[in-house]
């Protein structure tokens, strides 16, 4: 260990520190102005933490397992007259009625708000999610039940407020998600179905199945999303691929389509095999055509299978032997939390976070110095388009929140993941009919944003011979979660800075679904990878809900454009007509013109403002959307795999009416039924109310178009995977919102004789915090003031 890691480590009292601290043996260094001494002792004590208490106990709470069995034997009662059976009972079939899912219900905006606002008790509800094979026309149905704890009032209702699709709050069984009996009766047909098929596999394919629990498979399957239209039929692809790790990584050329239809898997069929692009529409088919050498045999996946692998390989790299820089918090943590509320301060702002299986993290009631500034900020789904030339590829539209992001959170790793000294919090949720916790899966830093948040120079200033410099910290607090859905990983951070503004960052690593590589297809849906693979074009589109409450909940939505025109002018007679741009106003007044276009040459600007509420200067109050990195839609707008279950991510932007009927712009049973979705988005502009000085949402997209490449093995870059937004104050105050920061410098030229004295506002490193010669604060002007 290196002395300079041994001071960082001991200077820090890091809990997991393998050698004793080391005194810091400190160079000459420049006087540092607020520090007692010049030379660090090496040894900072553990800065305390503090905690808080929300004032108000968290609107929102996961059930816990006693809640969940009440519901259950409520639910399971005689006299519900529901004909459930049991979900864990060993024959459990298709055919039988039973609870899949329950839930919180997602609280009424208007129950939560009177509640904070005016410490009114909520009522609370269930969600469930019921599997309904024993009814005449088999369907899954969402219901809630309520009010809670159970009474005499507590009343099952079919959740149809939430939804506004042509089956209301159901889908027809075949677009029900493959769990339970139904993934279980899936498995064993395809079984039964590729045995038999065994040896044909073993000879084109080098491989073979025969279950997922047999030691004889070398081939694995993953069947993708949607496999239904409306929920009338199921015709699901399957993708063949090498078992083992990371099998998305190794398809072959095989893929074939199962009829998983009804709930009578005696019903099922092999519907169609696809191999080298020919098409085989039975398992005879494909077996007489085996038997008579007409299958065109392509080369085996290659042995070679180490570069899904990240074993570290190579020389190293100078100096990279040393550990890599992180984030320090030299004074302790700026921010507390309360993890029992899930409930966060940190310099000025204060929030709670809400947490549900379907997509995680949300966060509620945000407020910036004592202001709200978002009722609610919520990922609604992450979904993904693929394309190539392979039925399987073509046709999968993943919607993640049908595979429940939340619920695929998992362990943060600290150090490498976090930075070290994160906080973490543990997930708490339901998920089927558990109460569920995944420890330490969320975590809360503040980090450095890189850059000061202000800065200026000005070489001279009258009267004196020397200048004047100010600069100003930038911090922001970071919440972060990961979700692995099955082979990506996605990071999302969202960040809470200083000034008033607000980031989120998706970022995506993990393993692509990559294609059989195939020369002929000349690389036009992704270039080769390895030596049998290619990579597959793809889309994704994660959509966020921005509930903006600028101070109360009478919003308006202003389009600024920089529009440009020929104009003469008075004072310049010699231009006669010339070019100049100006701002253009456009209030957003109706949800008809919700539906907005995205932004070409930074030339529109998207506001939130609350015309009812000026700043100093008369000008509305507003914060800002800004587009950040890579906020992409969907390139198709009318391919049948997203045809209206994906309609928010075909919109770049879109305002439109809060209501507690329209709670979110995607579904998790939206996934299989792309003809009849529960959600539709564009219905809710339809109605084209009203949208000056109302309750507004803002929807917006974050993606990137995945141009895969070499260096997506083994695993995608979250450099280049990464997109953003941001949400910024806009005349929100009547300056500049860190002013009253003390993380701040000032040298003032005006100060007379004698070296320029800079002014640190009392904040200064801690004294065991060790400093280099570099990093004097006097002295650094006595070349320019000469
Ligand atoms: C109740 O469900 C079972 C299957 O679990 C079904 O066979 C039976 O017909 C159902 N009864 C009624 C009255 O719907
Ligand atoms: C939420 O609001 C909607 C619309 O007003 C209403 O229909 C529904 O019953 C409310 N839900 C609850 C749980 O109170
Ligand atoms: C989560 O943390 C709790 C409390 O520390 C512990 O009892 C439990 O075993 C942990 N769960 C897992 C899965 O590690
Ligand atoms: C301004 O006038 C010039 C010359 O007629 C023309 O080429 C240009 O397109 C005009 N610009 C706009 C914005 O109308
Ligand atoms: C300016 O905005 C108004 C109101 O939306 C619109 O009618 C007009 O066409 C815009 N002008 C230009 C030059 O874009
Ligand atoms: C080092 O300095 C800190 C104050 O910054 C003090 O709390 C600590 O006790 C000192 N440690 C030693 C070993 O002197
Ligand atoms: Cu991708």
């Amino acid at each position: 260990m290196s002395v300079l890691k041994a001071v960082v480590l001991g200077c820090l009292a890091l809990p997991f520190v393998h050698a004793a601290p080391r005194p810091f043996q400190a160079g000459p260094r420049a006087v540092v102005p607020g520090l007692s001494s010049t030379a660090s002792n090496g040894t900072c004590p553990a800065p305390v933490t503090e905690f808080t208490t929300a004032q108000v106990p968290s609107p929102f709470k996961p059930f816990n397992q006693d809640e969940l069995d009440a519901l259950v034997a409520w639910l399971h009662a005689p006299e519900r007259n529901l004909n459930l059976t049991k979900a864990e009972d060993p024959n459990l079939a298709m055919s039988d009625n039973y609870i899949y899912h329950i839930e919180e219900l997602k609280p009424n905006k208007t129950d939560v708000l009177a509640y904070l606002d005016n410490g009114i008790p909520m009522p609370r509800y269930a969600r469930i999610t019921m599997h309904e094979g024993a009814k005449q026309v088999p369907v899954v149905t969402d219901y809630f039940i309520g009010p809670l704890p159970i009474c005499d009032e507590t009343a099952i209702q079919p959740l149809d407020y939430f939804y506004n699709g042509v089956n209301g709050p159901r889908i027809l069984f075949n677009g029900a998600i493959s769990a339970g009996p139904r993934a279980a009766a899936i498995e064993a047909f395809i079984t039964r179905e590729m045995t038999a098929l065994a040896d044909i596999t073993q000879d084109v394919l080098g491989m073979a199945y025969f279950g997922e629990e047999d030691e004889r498979s070398t081939l694995s399957y993953f069947v993708t999303n949607p496999f239904s239209k409306d929920g009338t039929q199921a015709l699901a692809w399957s993708s063949w691929r090498r078992a083992g790790l990371a099998p998305y990584s190794q398809p072959t050329d095989l893929n074939i389509r199962w009829d998983i239809g009804g709930t009578d898997p005696s019903l099922y069929k092999l519907n169609m095999v696809v191999y080298n692009n020919k098409v085989y529409h039975s398992a005879e088919e494909l077996r007489t055509a085996w038997k008579n050498g007409q299958i065109e045999k392509r080369p085996f996946l290659s042995a070679d299978n180490s570069y899904i692998y990240k074993d570290r390989k190579g020389p190293v790299r100078a100096l990279e032997n040393r550990m890599a820089p992180t984030t320090v918090e030299p004074d302790g943590k700026r921010y507390k939390v309360d993890a029992k509320n899930k409930y966060i301060e940190y310099l000025g702002w204060k929030f709670y976070t809400r947490f549900d299986s379907d997509i995680g993290l949300q966060f509620y009631d945000v407020k910036f110095k004592n202001e709200r500034i978002l009722y609610e900020l919520s990922m609604q789904d992450a979904i993904a388009q693929y394309a190539g030339n392979n039925p399987f590829q073509a046709s999968t539209a993943y919607m993640d929140r049908h595979y429940g992001i939340g619920g695929l959170l998992n362990r943060l790793v600290p150090g490498y993941d976090c930075p070290y000294h994160a906080t973490y919090l543990n997930a708490d949720f339901s998920y089927l009919l558990k109460a569920v916790t995944t420890n330490n899966s969320i975590c809360i830093f503040e980090a450095d944003i890189g850059t000061p948040i202000t800065r200026h120079f000005e070489p001279s200033v009258p009267g004196s011979a020397k200048g004047y410099l100010q600069s100003t910290k930038g911090s922001k607090l970071v919440v972060r979660q990961i979700a692995t859905v099955g082979n990506y990983d996605y990071l999302w951070d969202y960040a809470f800075y200083v000034d008033g503004t607000i980031t989120i960052d998706a970022h995506a690593s993990g393993y692509v679904q990559a294609t059989y590589y195939r020369p002929e297809d000349g690389g036009q849906w992704g270039p080769r990878l390895q030596e049998s693979i290619q990579g597959t074009l793809h889309t994704h589109v994660m959509n966020f809900k921005a509930d903006f409450d600028l101070i109360d909940t009478a919003n308006t939505f202003v389009k600024t454009d920089i529009v440009v025109e020929n104009v003469t002018k008075e004072w310049a007679p010699e231009l006669g007509e010339f070019e100049m741009m100006r701002y253009n106003f456009t209030t957003i007044e109706t949800e008809a013109q919700g539906l907005l276009p995205g932004i070409s040459n930074g030339q529109t600007m998207y506001t939130v403002e609350n015309t009812a509420k000026l700043n100093k200067w008369g000008v509305p109050r507003g914060y800002r959307i800004v587009p950040g990195l890579s906020n992409v839609g969907l390139t198709s707008q009318t391919n049948p795999f997203f045809l209206k279950s994906g309609q928010f991510a075909k919109q770049p932007f879109a305002v439109s009416r809060q209501h507690d009927t329209e709670p979110a712009a995607s579904a998790a049973m939206n996934q299989n039924v792309p003809h009849a979705p529960l959600v539709e988005f564009w219905k809710f502009f339809e109605d084209g109310e009203d949208l000056v000085q109302q309750d507004i949402v803002a929807w917006v997209n974050l993606g990137m178009q995945h141009y895969t490449r070499s260096e997506d093995m083994p695993n995608t870059l979250m450099s280049e995977a990464h997109s953003s937004i941001m949400f910024a104050p806009q005349n929100w105050g009547e300056a500049e919102l860190t002013v009253d920061l003390q993380n701040a410098i000032i040298y003032n030229g005006n100060d007379g004789e004698g070296p320029l004295q800079p002014e640190t506002n009392g904040v200064s490193p801690p004294v065991c915090f060790p400093l280099g010669n570099q990093d004097g604060l006097l002295g650094v002007w006595e070349g320019v003031a000469a």
